[in-house]
């Protein structure tokens, strides 16, 4: 059932989305799955890391909403550094809401997410119809970034008792199906191999990105629970993110090149095996 053990540039060249198959050919160019959250609360402080972090991962993962000067600098300089770096931009805004106010947070507002992010992903708490609210700003012929633009459903949570399990992401699978928009999940490793429903006909190929990722920490800083890179991948995790792993430690480059070796090399095997 799972595509997991197919290369990146295997998923790349057989995958039907365009954001999907860039993110694919990325990986395989940089030898990277990393993703580093980036969660700075200035403009300065999250473009250096771009900046710095930039060749070593996949995506940079933005919360955009706790940088306090955030503006038309934040905007030009994340798309600069994604062009220099060859990497993509995953804004976890995690939208929650009926779907035409998701439809005005995601394109315009303050924050201008539509613009840069190429990636933003959902809780459909509310059930599908936030999911088709910006599939139909994303397929909408006046929108400048058509298949540019992709969306995550937020199928589970690393947080200690965590309420998105069972039922919940189940029915994350079952919109994500019927989605054109979505290209994978939020979730940990397992989701991509455990879970019988998943990538179950030839086309279907979702990705599994997944949080909670650190080498050091068993975790429960507020709640907050972690696995390995190595842990994540073998379970089916196709890109890791890690946060305060890499950019809290004291060499954050190096740091980052560690993470970038242990998820290539897990990766590695898993194709492997
Ligand atoms: N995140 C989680 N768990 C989830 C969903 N999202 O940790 O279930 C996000 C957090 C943070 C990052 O909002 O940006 O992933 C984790 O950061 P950390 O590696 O520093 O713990």
């Amino acid at each position: 059932a799972s595509k997991s053990t197919l290369p990146y540039h295997i998923r790349a060249a057989s995958h039907q989305h365009p954001v999907a198959q860039k993110l694919f050919r990325i990986a395989e160019q940089k030898k990277s799955n990393l993703i580093i959250s980036a969660d700075f609360s200035d403009t300065d402080g999250l473009l250096n890391c771009a900046d710095e972090l930039g060749p070593y991962i996949a995506v940079f993962k933005t919360h955009v909403d706790i940088i306090h000067d955030f503006g038309e600098k934040t905007v030009v300089g994340l798309k600069k550094l994604a062009a220099k770096h060859n990497f993509m931009i995953f804004e976890d805004r995690k939208f929650v809401d009926i779907g035409s106010t998701v439809q005005k947070q995601y394109h315009g507002g303050a924050l201008r997410i539509s613009e840069w992010a190429d990636i933003v992903n959902v809780s459909p708490l509310g059930g599908g119809g936030v999911v088709e609210a910006l599939e139909q700003v994303i397929s909408n012929e006046t929108f400048p970034y058509r298949d540019e633009r992709a969306v995550l459903l937020l199928a589970e949570m690393t947080t200690a008792g965590s309420l998105a399990t069972g039922q919940y992401t189940q029915k994350c699978i079952d919109i994500a199906k019927q989605s054109s928009a979505v290209i994978g999940f939020v979730a940990t490793g397992g989701l991509g191999t455990v879970n019988p429903d998943l990538n179950t006909s030839a086309q279907e190929d979702f990705l599994i990105f997944t949080t909670g990722v650190n080498s050091c920490q068993s975790g429960n800083i507020l709640g907050q629970q972690y696995q390995t890179p190595e842990a994540a991948v073998k379970g089916g995790s196709d890109f890791i993110i890690v946060g305060r792993g890499i950019y809290t430690s004291e060499n954050r480059v190096e740091t980052a090149k560690q993470y970038q070796r242990e998820g290539w090399n897990a990766y590695e095997a898993r194709i492997a095996s």
